[in-house]
């Protein structure tokens, strides 16, 4: 395997002006005869004809009707072509039904399907398959199969066989197939430019009755980029099709989106809120790539952020207005720092625009998506919304059609506009920068001096500083904000901002003022700050704020994200001090816990995120950046302590706060009512812990809806009612996949640290244990890794199995064992001996003979 430069890009040798694709499906032995006109492009100097295909058996070919004789490559071949535009013709083999990579054309459950991002489509045919090849594509496939797809729109069909046509240009990664025998949850939408489009939503005859939320979440999402961003959908039919074998969630080819069935299928008694929340949010994530994507896509692979980090923007601002914008705001969070600000602390830290790589399917990490949403995100922040849409519509009208790069995009918001000056190095440069903020008060003034650091990373030592909007407000000492929300743009490694708290509408203004003589204000009735409100600059703050302070922010700051983020960062304080062995939690926090818990003035689903512990992973993040070794174990029982404290603490009012929020209508997974649902299952989980699961007993019984069924289920592992509940629950779900998913999920995942991975080493001998299935093995092995004090106990057990599994995968999907590896990356992390372990069971994987090129490249990355 080769690495791949940014810098050695060059334009392609030849345009592709059309291509006619036919299909003559079969499972092992399918046909496919290709017809592309090539031109050669005036701006390459390059002649030679290249053409991409692995994993196919080339029939024939020629140019300009001429049989050819072509050379072939281990990844491709080459041939002699004329200089002038050219018709090429091949015809190839291929074998659906052993491709378990998923990568190409399939087969799952009878039904053929394809995954072509990145590069997929050279195991379909003899490709220039890169994304700035983009051309018209023509389909006719062949099958006795009821339900033929591809993407586009259907121009013609007949026994046997259909014929599909998609007018917009697009590159070979976007296009798709599909074929099976399928039933269509249909509807239909008329778009702002007055366009009449079907809309069917393809899966087995089964899961009909699972189809009716996807369908509204995806009108809602058309209504949606219509109204905030201007883009209306663009052919006469919108299809999507569940597939049950899919290395991710979902995909966005044109016209014809395939979905993991897990991030698509969905009723009241199968799914969970939080599963009808993420389909909500993908369904809007794949329908907005219709523009930042398809109509304009990627230069080349580098660019990925382009389309992915915009996206994720995209579908999170849907989903913040849609549901709760602070809680939204709080899970994006959540989700950043447990995947993003994880990998960004390790050895596969990168930057979003990165300048190599060796396997583009591994570069689709939380660094991509997450943190190139953030600075997005950022980009809005500092511009402002006009300036930012504004841009954003420059964007489109400059780009459709095209294949460009982040340098294109920024240039859309005006790149010498002071207040975008280093900008773009959140592109370029790795890592999370720490920012320091230091308070003095002389008078009624207050000085806030930051500083920021980024950490150096493996493959950029030199950091510089980054423009870092931070968001900041004052609150006095009965909660009320002293100050609107401001922005302050630190863009030097330290800069001073002060403030008269004592004026009627105090402002900050710039200061050169060094902090470092003045004394810090101890009088209770001080003003708080609040600091990163809304999380606007993805950073880690170091604020050394009083408990006094928290507690006032906790309760009373009028940005909701930053009072759950002051609760948060008492937790981790405490529970760190706890697993340290030095502190118990103080009766002012326990308090204040409990206040917030009974908080009406908060929506449940805010309590119920507040009540919340960090996760262990969290804590040992925390612990690690104050210097010290995390102790899994010791944080598991800290958690544990705190959570017993607590429903101890609260005890009173469980009860009554649990029938308070029951909700009473019938099941709508919309955000009030689970909402309520997740915070009846946080008190249910208190409650749990004073009487021993007979209350989620009973809730498990006599759920109608999975989540408050899973809730319970969840509640009960590890007490005297776990194993006749989880037989129960087998027998009533075993015909239903993805709830048998949740099933293995939960039990290794809720196991107790010293259980999980027995639990999980017993489910991989369960009848219902699938290898070739990434949903059941993620449900699996993946709940493993996810389960922090489990995977790590000390003996290694945890590391042992999941890199026997993985050794398993690597021969069947490569791609989706390569992504899994990542469950080692905090190997530097732990104590020497867990670390060393860690190291070992790399090592193993890595000397495993024919191991992936995928896994090869993850697994050298993590032992660095
Ligand atoms: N673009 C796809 C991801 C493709 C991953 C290829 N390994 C889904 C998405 O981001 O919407
Ligand atoms: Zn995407």
């Amino acid at each position: 395997p080769q690495t791949i430069y940014l810098a050695d890009y060059t334009v392609p040798a030849y345009h592709v002006d059309s291509v006619h694709l036919t299909f003559q499906l079969h499972p092992t032995a399918t046909r496919v005869t290709s017809k592309i006109a090539f031109r050669p492009n005036p701006e390459s100097a390059d002649r030679a004809f290249y053409l991409h295909g692995e994993h196919m058996k080339l029939i024939s070919a020629r140019i300009d009707g001429q049989p050819v004789d072509v050379s072939l490559t281990p990844d491709g071949l080459t041939a002699d072509v004329p200089d002038a535009p050219f018709i090429w013709e091949a015809e190839v083999e291929i074998d659906p039904q052993s491709n378990t990579a998923l990568e190409g054309l399939y087969l799952s459950n009878g039904m053929f399907c394809t995954q072509c991002e990145a590069e997929g489509f050279r195991r379909i045919t003899y490709y220039p398959d890169r994304p700035d090849v983009m051309s018209v594509f023509t389909v006719r496939i062949m099958s006795d199969l009821p339900v033929l797809l591809s993407n586009g729109n259907p121009t013609d069909s007949g026994d046997g066989w259909a014929e599909w046509h998609d007018p917009w240009p697009k590159p070979a990664y976007l296009f798709a197939l599909v074929a099976g025998d399928l039933v269509a949850h249909s509807d239909s939408f008329t778009t702002s430019e007055g366009r009449d489009v079907a809309l069917n939503i393809y899966v087995r005859a089964d899961d009909i009755d699972k189809c009716a939320f996807g369908m509204e979440a995806l009108k809602a999402s058309m209504v949606w980029d219509e109204r905030v961003y201007g883009r209306a959908y663009d052919l006469d039919i919108f299809n999507i099709v569940a597939v049950d074998d899919f290395n991710m969630g979902a995909m966005e080819n044109k016209g014809l989106n395939i979905f993991n069935s897990s991030a698509v299928l969905a009723s009241p008694e199968t799914a969970t809120d939080a599963n009808f929340e993420r389909i909500e949010a993908i369904i809007a994530h794949e329908y907005f790539h219709n523009w930042t994507g398809n109509r304009i896509t990627c230069r080349d692979w580098f660019q990925l952020c382009l389309k992915e980090g915009l996206t994720v923007f995209r579908d999170q601002q849907f989903t913040a207005d849609t549901r709760d914008p602070a809680v939204a705001r709080i899970n994006d969070v959540n989700a950043l720092r447990g995947r993003q600000f994880r990998e960004d602390a390790g050895p596969l830290s990168h930057a979003v625009r990165p300048d190599s790589f060796v396997e583009i399917n591994n570069f689709y990490t939380a660094t991509i998506y997450e943190k190139g949403a953030e600075i997005i995100r950022m980009l809005m922040t500092i511009l402002g919304e006009e300036d930012y849409y504004k841009g954003l519509t420059e964007y489109f009208d400059r780009h459709d059609g095209q294949a460009v790069t982040i340098e294109d995009f920024f240039a859309c918001f005006g790149d010498d506009d002071p207040r975008l000056a280093g900008f773009s190095r959140w592109w370029h440069q790795s890592g999370t920068p720490h920012v320091t903020i230091e308070q003095a008060w002389q008078g009624s003034e207050l000085t806030l001096t930051a500083r920021q650091e980024t950490p150096p990373s493996a493959q950029q030592q030199h950091k510089e500083a980054l423009p870092i909007p931070l968001a900041v407000g004052l609150i006095d000492a009965d909660g009320r904000d002293l100050t609107p929300t401001s922005v302050l743009m630190l863009n030097d490694t330290t800069q001073s901002w002060t403030i008269d708290t004592r004026t009627t509408t105090p402002a900050w203004r710039d200061t050169n003022a060094s902090a470092s003589d003045q004394q810090n204000s101890d009088a209770s009735d001080a003003p708080t700050l609040s600091l990163n409100r809304g999380f606007a600059a993805p950073i880690i703050l170091h604020a050394d704020q009083s408990e006094n302070d928290l507690l006032r922010l906790m309760a009373h700051d009028s940005d909701t994200f930053s009072a759950w983020e002051a609760g948060r960062t008492l937790a981790l304080n405490t529970l760190g001090d706890m697993a340290r062995g030095i502190k118990t939690p103080s009766d002012a926090y326990v308090d204040a816990w409990c206040l917030s818990l009974r908080s009406e003035d908060r929506a449940p689903a805010f309590r119920a995120l507040a009540s919340a512990l960090p996760s262990t992973m969290d804590i040992a993040t925390h612990l690690k950046s104050q210097g010290h070794t995390p102790d899994p174990q010791a944080i598991y029982d800290a958690r544990e302590t705190l959570s017993q404290q607590f429903a101890e603490a609260a005890q009173d009012s469980l009860q009554r706060l649990f029938a308070q929020h029951q909700v009473t209508q019938s099941y709508r997974p919309d955000a009030e009512q689970s909402g309520k649902r997740a915070l009846c299952g946080r008190i249910l989980g208190l409650i749990t812990r004073l009487d021993g699961g007979a209350e989620a007993a009973k809730q498990h019984a006599n759920a109608d809806n999975m989540t408050s069924q899973l809730t319970a289920l969840g509640c009960l592992i590890g007490t005297e009612h776990a194993t006749k509940s989880l037989e129960a629950f087998y027998q009533q779900w075993a015909h239903e996949r993805l709830v048998i998913d949740k099933w293995f999920g939960i039990q290794i995942g809720q196991a107790a640290p010293a259980d999980a991975s027995k639990v999980a080493k017993f489910l991989t001998e369960h009848e219902a244990f699938n290898v070739k299935n990434p949903n059941r093995f993620r449900a699996t092995l993946g709940a493993l890794a996810a389960n922090t004090a489990g995977f790590h106990t000390a003996g290694g057990s945890g590391y042992a199995l999941l890199a026997d599994w993985l050794i398993t995968l690597d021969g069947i999907n490569p791609q989706t064992t390569a992504r899994m590896t990542s469950a080692f990356e905090t190997w530097a992390m732990w104590d020497s001996a867990r670390g060393e372990k860690m190291r070992v069971e790399m090592k193993r994987i890595l000397s495993t003979p024919n191991l992936s090129s995928d896994t090869t490249e993850m697994i050298t990355r993590i032992l660095g």
